[in-house]
Parts: C-alpha cells; sequence; structure tokens
C-alpha cells in the first residue's frame, strides 16, 4: 500500500525504523547501512532503506516540530514499523549535560499542541523501556557524558512574549529540551508501536538561543555520530532479542 505523504510502499518498509529531524541526516545514517536504496524524497520526509549488521532498517527524516513528524511516525507505523528510534539534538538543562553529551528520554512533557488533540490531558508520554534501555546502554558503550531522563517537548523553538516555565521543568527534574519526542511517544502508543530517542546536545535551553545557538560545532557533530552508532546497535540487540537475526 502506498503512504500518501511519505510516498513509500508499505512492502518496502521494515519493522525497525531510525527517524531524525534532518534529510541530511537520514542520508548519513544510511551511509553506514549495507544495501542502502533511498526510496523517496517527499516534502521533508526522505526515506531510506539498508542492512545494518544483518537487520533491515529505515531511516527517514521527519522535519521540524511535532505535527509534522507525527505525520511520519502515523504513516511508519501503518506501513508495518513496530520499532522507532529518534536520533535528534537538544537543548540542555544542567552545566552536568554540556553540549557534545547524549540524552536518552524516558518520557517526555507534553507542553507541544498536537498530542493534546490525540489523548486526554494528562496522559503520559513514555518511551519503551526496552528500547529506552538498550539505547542507553548502546549510548553507554560510547566514550562521552550519556544521562538518561525525562525530556520536555515545545513547539515554539524562537521565543515569543510567553514564558515556557524552563525552571519549574527543570526543578521538577527534566534534563533537556526538543520538539518531537511527546509526538513519537504518543503515536508509538496510540498505535501499538514501541519506540525511544537519544539526543545530541547542542546547547543549553534556557540560555538565549540567538546568542549562543550553534549545532554545527565539532563537539556536537561528535555527539550525533555516537547517538547514531548508539541507535544502530541498539537496534541489532533488539533484533536479536525479537529473534529477528539469526547471526551472532
Ligand atoms: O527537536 C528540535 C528540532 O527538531 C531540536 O532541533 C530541531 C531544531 O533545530
Amino acid at each position: 500500500m502506498l503512504m500518501s505523504i511519505l510516498q513509500v510502499n508499505s512492502e518496502d518498509i521494515p519493522p525497525y525504523a531510525i527517524v531524525c529531524g534532518d534529510p541530511k541526516r537520514a542520508e548519513m545514517i544510511a551511509g553506514k547501512l549495507e544495501g542502502t536504496r533511498e526510496l523517496a524524497f517527499s516534502r521533508e520526509y526522505r526515506t531510506f532503506t539498508g542492512e545494518y549488521e544483518g537487520v533491515k532498517m529505515a531511516v527517514v527524516s521527519h522535519g521540524v516540530g511535532s505535527a509534522g513528524a507525527a505525520v511520519c511516525f502515523e504513516e511508519l507505523i501503518r506501513a508495518g514499523v513496530n520499532t522507532l528510534i529518534r536520533v535528534g539534538t537538544a537543548g540542555s538543562y544542567s552545566q552536568d549535560i554540556p553540549a557534545g553529551s547524549l540524552v536518552v528520554s524516558i518520557a517526555a512533557v507534553r507542553t507541544e499542541g498536537l498530542t493534546r488533540q490525540l489523548v486526554p490531558e494528562g496522559f503520559p508520554a513514555v518511551g519503551d523501556s526496552q528500547v529506552v534501555n538498550a539505547l542507553f546502554e548502546a549510548a553507554s558503550a560510547t566514550s562521552g557524558v550519556v544521562a538518561k531522563g525525562i525530556t520536555v517537548a515545545v513547539d515554539a523553538f524562537f521565543n515569543g512574549v510567553v514564558e515556557i516555565p524552563h525552571k519549574q521543568y527543570k526543578q521538577a527534574g527534566a534534563i533537556a529540551v526538543e520538539m518531537e519526542i511527546a509526538a513519537l511517544y504518543i503515536v508509538s502508543t496510540l498505535r501499538g508501536a514501541r519506540a525511544g530517542a537519544i539526543l545530541a546536545i547542542d546547547g543549553f535551553a534556557d540560555a538565549e538561543l540567538s546568542e549562543v545557538y550553534d549545532p554545527h560545532t565539532d563537539a556536537v557533530g561528535l555527539a550525533v555520530e555516537r547517538e547514531i552508532q548508539a541507535a544502530l546497535r541498539a537496534i541489532v540487540r533488539l533484533a536479536r532479542e525479537d529473534g529477528q537475526v539469526t547471526t551472532a
């Protein structure tokens, strides 16, 4: 069946998917697979398939923001994906988790608008524990800071006149801020898929974005490489646990 927005056929989509915001990053991740095929590049959604250590997977870009990303997650799950890992970037709340660190999100605070149209207030956006643990263990095997905790999902990338209560989220224990994990976790829960997310920290969330935000430093680039390795390793581990890979 043709997915109308991603423009891919369900027959071509394997059960495991890595999703990321940037179509260029999708190409970079797909470059690490064997037998890579680009299936479609429709709007911001660029879809590749390939194989890593015997596991077939899709790599798909979902763009910036929860509403557009949810379209990608919905269509992937309709096409047969049952395991989704978001590989993204985020701002940190803590000096202990500086740019270049990795964060694995166990759950997301739903401050964005999309999930309010899908589930009632108070319904939690939670990652799948098996996926989250596989990601955390794979990330911990790379060199550098790795943290695991609650992340905040916002819609507004640039500040308006309404204050987002970052101080309170931080005091309550959240560790990083990004834009798409609430959508990923709610859509996955609703549709019976499992999901996890790993983030490369590219700055501090409560600083003035225009002065300090630079996601193109070497430190962030290295963290992106580490999170991609962790996501690939986590998928191989999950596929083995699922009995989808017979080789050691
Ligand atoms: O999730 C956020 C968004 O997709 C983090 O970075 C992007 C904006 O640059």
